[in-house]
């Protein structure tokens, strides 16, 4: 079996607050298409590809608030990305916010799916590493509520056999923290999928503004090579509702090295073949983690 993934990473210009589900499916939908002509076997979509970034609003209706979710995945408005899946064999990986009734009350989650060739979800996960506030911060030239409107994870960090590999995944701010990339990779991870929004302006420390995009590479260069795994990142890019969000999106090889990467802020795919095959490169060598590493002194990052 070929140990080849062509993935493609479909980076989503700015997405209106009042854009229709169906209009940015329908992005969604030329996107995958695209990526089959292409060659695509996987194609990778943004965090909360299905609405506007809604956590720089706050919102004290609840109602307000609920139409961002979705209640059912897939729903009458997604279905076409599953059926679009089936007819042309292409797996996606799609971030959604996501809202369920789990024992006997109603949970949100900041969530990604994993769907393969045939249609079917192989694998979810529920973002663990929620950034911003929960509270409504009006010095802020916008909010970043996501500690108001999402619990936080509740699946772990799961990794999935799909398309020939190891798949995991990890949703924006996870992509900031080494812990993220090294539970994955012990578990197998050969290939990191992760969809992100990040504004261009930090507002609690604004001096670090112009740093979004070395911060963004900085991290995923470093947990590819670390942990030799390929990194997807998909950015949701441009000025969305006054807005700027980074664009930058990449695939990132084991060795840490970006070999691509979108030019633009608006709907863009990129593609590469990764050959799973060469995370032996550095999982076998400097970072074989039976060899060299020395969890007896690594306690202490767990405990707090
Ligand atoms: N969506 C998301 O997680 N964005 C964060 C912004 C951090 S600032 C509150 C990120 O890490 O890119």
């Amino acid at each position: 079996m070929s140990r080849i993934v062509t993935v493609g990473a479909a980076q989503l210009g700015p997405i209106a607050r009042n854009e229709s589900r169906a209009r940015v499916v329908e992005r969604l939908l030329a996107l995958m298409r695209r990526a089959r002509t292409r060659g695509c076997d996987l194609v990778v979509f943004p965090e909360l590809a299905l609405t506007t970034f809604f956590p720089r609003w706050y919102m004290e209706s609840q109602a307000e608030i609920d139409a961002f979710f979705e209640t059912a995945m897939p729903g009458p408005e997604t279905e076409p990305l599953f059926a679009v899946a089936r007819e042309l064999g292409i797996g996606f990986y799609l971030g959604y916010a996501e809202r369920v009734e789990e024992g006997g009350r109603v949970r949100r989650f900041n969530t990604s799916i994993l769907v393969d060739g045939r249609g079917e979800v192989v694998g979810r996960y529920r973002k663990i590493h929620l950034p911003g506030h929960a509270e409504n911060e009006p010095w802020r030239a916008f909010q970043h509520l996501e500690k108001r409107y999402f619990e936080p994870g509740d699946l772990g960090f799961g990794t999935w056999q799909a398309f020939g590999g190891v798949f995991g995944m990890a949703l924006c701010n996870d992509r900031r923290w080494p812990e993220t990339y090294r539970v994955l990779a012990l578990k197998g991870m050969e290939m990191l999928l992760l969809g992100y929004n990040t504004p261009m302006h930090y507002p609690p420390v604004p001096g670090h503004d112009h740093l979004q995009g070395f911060h963004n590479h900085l991290c995923m260069q470093a947990g590819a090579y670390q942990n030799g795994t390929w990194v997807v990142a998909v950015a949701k890019a441009g000025r969305e509702e006054g807005c700027d969000l980074l664009g930058q999106s990449c695939i990132i090889a084991p060795t840490g090295e970006i070999v691509a990467m979108s030019s633009t802020l608006g709907d863009e795919l990129i593609t590469a073949e990764c050959d799973l095959d060469r995370t032996r490169e550095i999982k076998e060598h400097i970072f074989n983690f039976e060899l060299h590493r020395r969890p007896e002194e690594y306690r202490l990052i767990a405990e707090r």
